[in-house]
């Protein structure tokens, strides 16, 4: 088997020509000056050449493109850097088996879809016992105990639930990201939970969207961030590890 080489370009219709297709809206009238105004738009993109392969009117306003061309840049391989799982997969009877043995009671979870956000589907996906990708969500699991408070949950409520509750941890769902919404919501929210909790007794922070960018849980002063295609089984399991192996080390600030 050949190497495979650390510096690429994407593939079209030949190894390396470069080939990308990439779609986007101006806030333009269809005719043929937005469509030049799409091509410019493609050339400053470093697409060369450009080709655009579909232009159709959105409202009266708008027009929406879709542009084929090859990109001169290159990709490097090596400067890839990837967040890898930092904690091993269990099995549901292995998770609950971890919760009895060192919590000696269920584990409680809070969840919501905080600020404005009405999009339930992914919390739910990983909450409601149906789960998701063929893996059953955390109500399935006896040693588990779900709160799952759905949508628009406002952070004062939240923290006020998670206290009743007694809640290990919270997990808040953050689907649109318009005027990054989901920065700001996430911040606010670790930040409020700071300031009701006293040092060392905060709930465990999670945080999950499609759109988080990897790594960011520090920023947002969460402890952990999941995004697309996260399964139950991975938030369970990350449950376990962070809350019945050694002592966690809490954050103070985002
Ligand atoms: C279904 C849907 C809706 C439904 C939501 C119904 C519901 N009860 O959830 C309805 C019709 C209500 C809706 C409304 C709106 N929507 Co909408 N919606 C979608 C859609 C089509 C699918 C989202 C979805 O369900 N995905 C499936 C789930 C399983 O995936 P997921 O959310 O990524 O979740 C996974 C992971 O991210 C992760 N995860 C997610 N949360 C959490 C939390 C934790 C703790 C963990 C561990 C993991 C985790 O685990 C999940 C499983 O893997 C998307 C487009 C798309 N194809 O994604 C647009 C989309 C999200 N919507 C969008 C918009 C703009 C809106 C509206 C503003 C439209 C409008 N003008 O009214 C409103 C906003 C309503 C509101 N107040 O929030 C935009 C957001 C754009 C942006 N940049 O923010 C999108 C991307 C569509 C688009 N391309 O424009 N929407």
């Amino acid at each position: 088997m050949s190497e495979q080489p650390t510096v690429i370009r994407p593939y079209g219709d030949m190894t390396g020509d470069g080939m990308v297709q990439v779609s986007f809206t101006l806030p333009v009238p269809h005719d043929k000056r937005a469509e030049g105004a799409a091509l410019q738009l493609a050339g400053k993109m470093g697409l060369s050449p450009a080709l655009l392969v579909h232009a159709k009117a959105m409202g009266p306003s708008h027009t929406f493109f879709v542009v084929y061309g090859s990109v001169t840049h290159l990709v490097d391989l090596s400067q890839v850097q990837v967040v890898e799982r930092d904690f091993p997969l269990l099995s549901a009877k292995e998770v609950n088996a971890a919760i009895k043995k060192k919590l000696r009671r269920p584990l409680v979870v809070v969840g919501a879809c905080i600020g404005t956000d009405a999009h339930t589907v992914g919390i739910d996906a990983i909450l409601n016992i149906k789960g998701f990708a063929g893996e059953k969500g955390l109500e399935y699991y006896s040693e588990i105990h779900v709160v799952n408070l759905g949508a628009q949950v406002l952070v004062p409520y939240l923290v006020e639930r998670a206290r009743e509750e007694k809640a290990d941890a919270v997990l808040v769902s953050q689907v649109v990201t318009q005027r990054d919404a989901h920065i700001h919501n996430v911040t606010q929210m670790s930040a409020a939970f700071r300031e009701a909790y006293p040092a060392g007794k905060v709930p465990l922070l999670i945080a999950g969207g499609p759109r988080f960018e990897e790594g960011s849980a520090d920023a947002l002063g969460v402890d952990r961030i999941f995004g697309r295609g996260t399964t139950p089984g991975e938030v369970a399991s990350y449950l376990v590890h962070a809350l019945t192996g050694p002592a966690r080390t809490e954050r103070t600030s985002a």
